[in-house]
């Protein structure tokens, strides 16, 4: 491992100018290691033009550092904090990096949960991640520590599926299924995130003074560039039917819908600032994606990598081929108009180059939320042919950035259009439990009146106005994120023997599989009203989305629910996912989810709610899986004093 030496890091300085997304193709050595070598950093920057704020860059990127490696490669990406170097350049924070979706079969100490599976990163210090990747398709990785990913360290990573690996594209297009296949070597990634102009750590400051949980983004970002968009008061007015919504399209911090907890709640104490638009930073260049009419088909690769919104996501006059949903390939019988995409969840889909050389088309991503009118831009811009000009943008509207004259099929909040509005046809939304979603390679769990090891039944609670657990008082981060990690035996041990006693213990949000492959049933139950929908995600291997509902689940199995409501179950060909929403409960008082997996990987597997505020919150749990088996590499252990 090669490490800069500091003065060659001094020079890495980063100016303040627009980042551009710098796809960094990583090829494997003779050994099939890839290796990237990482710099995180610390700086002022304003993605949008607006107000500057302190962010993180990834290889002085902000939010748009995507590196591509291929399967069976086995990643080794050395994290190099800034140590002591000038302020500017000084990281000041503890952190980890979480490789999102990638199954650590045989190196779970790699998983990346400072407290869980490794003891965090200091100020100063390096660390080398190092894991082999046998799985395809889009990936990031993300801080795991406090919700620094808001504050810009997360990173795409592509993994190109190897030339046999059977792909989905003949059900696409069968006389096209060679272009899809390389369209998707050469995909276009885009890391998704919504924006707000001020850090995690402000924002967490004003939610603990004030006991209101700030919900208002600034912007949408795309690979890291984005613009504010500030519609007239009169468009607001007339998407707010009747609430009063600030100029950046919030409900106000006062208002009872935001308001969990109106005993200890203090508006007066949110600066309202925070929920009103920048007009100066309407302006900000949109990330563009440069397609070739000559290639036939373009892939799109999207990962919600914020921790605020679910996002609408649609690209106008493109219907979208969804082939692979949190890196699985799917069945992809036909296209759909939009997709919405949780946090932490990646969608990929091939789009037909109907355009013209030189037209460009919106790519649009709205937040799926009632408390918040909120889109971003991108633009798709053919090539011209030679000597033509491309189409020129221009703003639709007061308060919106430059646009394509393009054909929406989705509005500004995220609804599909309809032939109401001018559409020839009602716009389409992907189907998130529906047969699309099956794996395209058949993946079946075990069927309905299966022997379940363990039922986890997780209270998705408010314990009070600054908390969320998943079960009881909930684990904060300020639990684990600084302790030494559960994968020490000294750690675990008292776990399993009973022994354990202590804040972590009482928080009942540790379970214990005393197996490898246990059949595992997670109900995620959300027992309180006006949730948008938790998007819970799993790490190590996917479970199977077995069954969903609103309403109270009353059962103490699925096997007894299956009993009475067995149409909301499906056994036969369940999405496989890492990452996946709880229904909200707008019209109910309660909701439910029901997941199903086999523990495969001894050690610790960590479920959590990926909004950032809530795993900040408190909403996380560990299954301690057959720890009696885990073997830590030396340098991974607990030191011996
Ligand atoms: C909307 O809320 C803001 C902030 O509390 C307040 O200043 C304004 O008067 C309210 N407007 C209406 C029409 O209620
Ligand atoms: C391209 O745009 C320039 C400047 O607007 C104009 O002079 C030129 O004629 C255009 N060329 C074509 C092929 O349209
Ligand atoms: C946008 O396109 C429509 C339909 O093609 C056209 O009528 C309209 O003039 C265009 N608007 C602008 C600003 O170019
Ligand atoms: C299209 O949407 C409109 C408005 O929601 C609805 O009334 C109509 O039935 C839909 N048409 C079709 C063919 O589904
Ligand atoms: C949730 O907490 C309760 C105690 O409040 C406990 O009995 C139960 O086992 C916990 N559930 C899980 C999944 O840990
Ligand atoms: C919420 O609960 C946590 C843990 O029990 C406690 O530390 C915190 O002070 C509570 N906050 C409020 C506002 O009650
Ligand atoms: C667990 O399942 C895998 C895959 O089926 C199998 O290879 C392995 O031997 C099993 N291990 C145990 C301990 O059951
Ligand atoms: C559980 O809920 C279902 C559906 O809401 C209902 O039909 C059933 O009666 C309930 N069972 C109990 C024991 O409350
Ligand atoms: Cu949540």
């Amino acid at each position: 491992m090669v490490l800069l030496s500091p003065s060659l890091l001094v020079t890495t300085v980063f100016l303040g100018l627009a980042a551009t997304a710098k796809f960094v193709d990583v090829p494997s050595d003779d050994n099939g290691v890839a290796y990237h070598s990482l710099t995180v950093s610390e700086g002022a920057y304003s993605p949008d033009g607006g107000k500057e704020r302190s962010v993180y860059f990834l290889n002085d990127d902000f939010g748009s550092h995507i590196i591509g490696i291929d399967e069976g490669a086995t990643l080794k990406a050395s994290h190099l904090p800034l140590g002591a170097l000038e302020s500017l350049l000084t990281i000041s924070t503890p952190f980890t990096l979480h490789s999102h979706g990638i199954h650590q079969r045989d190196s779970i100490w790699m998983d990346g949960v400072p407290g869980v599976t490794q003891k965090a990163i200091m100020p100063g210090e390096t660390f080398t991640y190092e894991f082999k990747v046998e799985q395809s398709g889009m990936y990031h990785m993300h801080a795991h520590y406090k919700a620094l990913q808001d504050d810009g360290m997360y990173m795409g990573l592509l993994v190109r599926p190897s030339a046999d690996k059977q792909k989905p594209f003949a059900q696409i297009s069968p006389e096209d299924q060679d272009l899809i296949a390389k369209a998707e070597q050469n995909a276009n990634a885009v890391l998704l995130a919504d924006y707000r102009r001020y850090t995690s750590t402000e924002l967490q400051t004003v939610w603990d003074e004030s006991n209101i949980e700030p919900l208002c983004a600034n912007a949408i970002l795309f690979n890291g560039q984005g613009s504010a968009v500030c519609p007239s008061r009169a468009e607001i007015d007339a998407m707010a039917a009747g609430g009063n919504y600030s100029s950046q399209g919030c409900l106000w911090p006062n208002d009872p819908a935001v308001i969990a907890f109106p005993d200890v709640a203090n508006p007066d104490a949110v600066p309202l600032e925070i929920y009103e638009c920048d007009t100066n930073a309407v302006n900000s260049p949109l990330y563009t994606i440069e397609v070739n009419k000559e290639d036939g088909w373009a892939v799109l690769d999207f990962v919600n990598a914020g921790g605020l919104w679910q996002l609408q996501v649609s690209v106008d006059e493109h219907p979208l081929w969804i082939f692979a949903v949190d890196s699985e390939y799917v069945d992809v019988t036909e296209p759909v108009d939009s997709f919405a995409v949780n946090a932490g969840s990646r969608f990929q889909a091939a789009i037909k180059l109907d355009g013209q050389a030189g037209d460009a088309f919106n790519i649009r991503a709205a937040a799926l939320t009632g408390v918040q009118f909120l889109s971003g831009y991108a633009i798709l811009q053919y090539s011209s042919a030679d000597g033509g000009n491309t189409t020129q943008l221009v703003s639709p509207a007061e308060g919106y950035p430059a646009l394509a004259n393009s054909t929406a099929y989705i509005s500004y909040t995220g609804d599909s259009l309809t032939t109401a509005d001018g559409l020839a046809e009602n716009a389409t939304a992907f189907n998130p439990s529906g047969p699309q979603a099956a794996p395209f390679v058949a993946s079946v769990p075990p069927s309905s009146d299966a022997v379940v090891d363990y039922t986890f039944i997780y209270d998705m609670s408010r314990p009070n106005a600054t908390r969320y657990a998943m079960n009881a008082t909930g684990l904060h981060p300020s639990m684990y994120e600084d302790s030494d990690p559960l994968v020490w035996k000294s750690v675990y041990q008292p776990f399993l023997d009973g022994s354990a006693t202590g804040a972590v213990a009482n928080s009942h949000s540790i379970e214990v599989v005393d197996k490898l492959n246990a059949t595992i049933d997670l109900i995620i139950s959300v027992t309180y009203a006006k949730s948008t929908g938790h998007p819970i995600h799993k790490h190590l291997n996917k479970f199977w989305v077995i069954g969903s509902g609103t309403g109270l689940w009353n059962w103490t199995s699925v096997a007894d629910a299956v009993k009475d409501i067995p149409d909301s179950f499906n056994f036969n060909n369940p999405p496989l996912r890492d990452g996946f929403n709880t229904p909200s409960t707008f019209t109910s008082d309660a909701s439910w989810l029901a997941l199903r997996y086999i523990s495969d990987t001894a050690g610790p597997s960590t479920l959590h709610c990926h909004l950032s505020q809530h795993l900040g919150g408190g909403m996380l749990s560990v299954a301690l899986q057959d720890m009696e088996s885990l073997r830590l590499p030396a340098e991974f252990d607990q030191p011996s004093s």
